[in-house]
């Protein structure tokens, strides 16, 4: 298509995105919604559970949440990549590590995609991996503790979009680079990006033992931008798929540059060849720097530390491990069938989508049916590796998911809908609209072989009218549909944390049995715990002050400290004794320039004070604890630097 008619088409998209924005121009779903079977559907009576566990990604709050479907209650927010003073998290002393970087301490990110880890294909519910886009890193929620318990950063990467999903049985969690960077960074004209930069596809390996991640290897590919990714799965499994997009290489207008070719590429990757590979010697070892941070359960404290170097493949070097698949029109979904036969590419600017065969790949693999190469990389022929078209669904695909009988959904941001097809048949079956401009959407074990069909959860971009006003911010939106009738229906809209991108869903009855209620105090191994109020004391090195204090119903131990002077910096370490189910307490300090610690049974945390006056200053406990957590408090006095008052501590005296 010529540059010209490619401008009308992209001003065409825009004006028909205003359209689609546009509460005014919406159908009633009311009658839908509103019906008394919806609403039954959804209901889910005072004590009883969710049926799901959804974890929905932050988008730019860097957080993951916790709702429940189908009533879309909300549980909790999982700080992973941003500070987040609820939970003291990146705040105290023992979390600060786990947001370290290559750039030092960083506070926030953008979270985009969480994927449950599998075990033969099927959700397992031990972890949850979510990637940081911004400053590319990918974090592991253990789903015992619903805590980030390790962040790894992923070097030679930018925009960490196409992350963070697992292969079948977790071997790898895998991250694809969006923006494509010179290869070691290094300070080089913009304009020489073409044939210079490159995208890294990084494999992350999970310990099969205790989850450890480490960066097993990195495919250095051609300077395209890696959209998303999924696994193969079943026959396909030991393959990897990305999309991409700005195959022609630009690095400014994207708008108009990244949509001249007709057709991108969805990358193959023989990931099992590759690790063959890397296992026998290959690939080379490049020096990086980039931080694995984890968080001990045991000693209640993460750790940080530098990675030096990682090891790099070239794609050339191993045959017959990386293959393109043209795709029409810039995908950006990249979508796997529950049978690993399908790969879905959902070409955001196509009129059409695009299906794929894993079958047809193979024997044109084969066959040698080839169109050419990019950098060496064969380029598969597109009608040989094509297992159908779905004709007109819908305007601007983003992503497909698949209920396991057969249908799969796809979210279409232009026209605001979700569409159910058939795999095979590629005939569109049922259409609902979405309020508004969907982007991705979620059913529960969608992503593995085994998807429990029941729901899909909508995530959409704009919410426009569908709430009360909040002025010029409103609140980002998922959506409810029942998707166990030939048709969908519409049963719920619920506000979410920060923007939705992605979710992965999971039976509540996987994970509700091994959720921990208590950490043990016999096992606490914290540097700085008193396990008893015996063991509390105040100590002094220089200028340096360390409080072990305890705290149960309904007081500190100790609650007075004197002997604390202007110009030193006060660590309070503090463990909460109880050892009873929710049963937490908090603490802070006045002036203290941090937030407040919310301290789990069985858990220490810390937190630095570094007095500015004289004085007798209280602190207290932040959590409404029991009847006396009015009374849960103490003092500490503080006095001038040049003063001589002893260290001293006490409680009850
Ligand atoms: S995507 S912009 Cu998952 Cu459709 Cu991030
Ligand atoms: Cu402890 Cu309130």
């Amino acid at each position: 298509m010529k540059r010209l008619s490619k401008l009308v088409l992209l001003s065409a998209l825009g004006a028909l995105t205003l359209i689609g924005c546009n509460p005014a121009g919406k159908k009633s779903d009311k009658g839908g919604a509103l019906s008394s079977s919806a609403a039954e559907k959804v209901y889910v009576a005072p004590g009883e559970h969710d049926e799901f566990y959804a974890f929905v990604s932050g988008g730019f709050s860097g957080q993951l949440a916790v709702y429940g479907l189908p009533s879309g209650r909300l549980f909790k927010v999982i700080p992973v990549f941003s500070q987040d003073a609820e939970k003291a998290w990146g705040y105290n002393e023992e979390t600060k590590p786990m947001l370290n970087t290559s750039y030092g301490f960083v506070p926030w990110d953008d979270s985009h995609h969480p994927d449950i880890s599998q075990t033969a294909g099927e959700l397992d519910g031990r972890y949850v991996f979510i990637n940081a886009n911004n400053t590319p890193r990918i974090a592991k929620i253990d789903l015992t503790t619903f805590e980030t318990t390790e962040i790894i950063e992923v070097p030679n990467s930018a925009g960490n979009h196409s992350s963070s999903f697992v292969t079948e049985n977790t071997e790898y969690v895998v991250a694809g680079t969006r923006f494509s960077v010179p290869v070691p960074q290094r300070d080089m004209p913009i304009s020489e990006y073409k044939g210079n930069f490159k995208g890294a596809l990084s494999f992350i390996s999970v310990n099969p033992e205790d989850g450890g991640m480490d960066v097993k290897f990195q495919l250095l590919m051609p300077g395209f931008n890696y959209d998303l990714s999924h696994p193969g799965r079943g026959k396909s499994h030991g393959w990897f798929f990305f999309t991409t997009y700005n195959t022609e290489e630009a690095s400014t207008l994207l708008e108009v540059n990244a949509s001249q070719n007709d057709k991108d590429f969805i990358a193959a990757v023989n990931w099992k060849k590759i690790e063959e590979y890397v296992n026998n010697g290959g690939g080379k070892m490049m020096p990086a720097n980039y931080a694995h941070n984890v968080y001990d359960e045991h000693t209640h404290t993460a750790t940080s530390t530098m990675k030096k170097e990682v090891l790099v493949v070239d794609p050339s070097e191993v045959p017959g491990a990386v293959y393109l698949l043209p795709t029409p029109k810039s995908p950006h979904g990249c979508d796997v069938d529950p049978s690993g036969e399908y790969i879905v590419g959902n070409g955001k600017l196509s009129a059409n989508l695009t299906v794929h065969s894993f079958t047809k790949m193979l024997d044109a693999i084969e066959n040698k049916k080839f169109d050419g190469d990019a950098y060496g990389i064969p380029i598969l022929n597109f009608d040989s590796v094509l297992a159908g078209t779905v004709e007109q669904p819908g305007l601007g695909p983003l992503h497909t998911e698949f209920d396991g009988k057969g249908n799969a959904y796809t979210t279409f941001f232009i026209s605001s809908e979700v569409v159910k097809w058939k795999l095979g048949t590629w005939d569109v079956v049922d259409r609902k609209s979405t309020y508004y401009s969907v982007g991705h959407l979620m059913i529960p074990g969608g992503n593995s072989q085994k998807p429990f069909g029941k729901y899909v959860l909508a995530m959409n971009k704009i919410t426009k009218d569908r709430y009360l006003p909040t002025g010029p911010e409103v609140t980002q939106s998922a959506q409810l549909y029942d998707i166990t009738g030939e048709k969908m229906e519409l049963l719920l809209d619920f506000p979410t944390v920060g923007e939705p991108h992605y979710a992965a869903g999971i039976p509540a009855d996987i994970i509700k049995p091994n959720s921990k209620k208590i950490f043990k105090l016999e096992e606490n191994k914290h540097k700085y715990a008193a396990l008893s109020e015996a063991d509390t004391k105040v100590v002094r090195n220089g200028k340096e002050v360390h409080v072990y204090m305890t705290m149960i119903r309904s007081h500190f131990s100790p609650d007075n400290i004197e002997g604390i002077k202007v110009g030193d910096k006060v660590y309070f370490h503090i463990t909460n004794l109880e050892q009873d189910y929710d049963v937490p307490h908090g603490v802070s300090m006045i002036g203290a320039n941090t937030s407040e610690l919310l301290i789990m049974p069985g858990q220490t945390e810390s937190f630095v004070w570094e007095p500015k006056q004289p004085g007798v200053w209280p602190f207290y406990c932040t959590d409404f604890c029991s009847a006396l957590h009015q009374e849960m408090q103490g003092y500490v006095r503080v006095s001038p630097a040049n003063s001589n008052i002893e260290l001293s501590w006490s409680l009850g005296e």
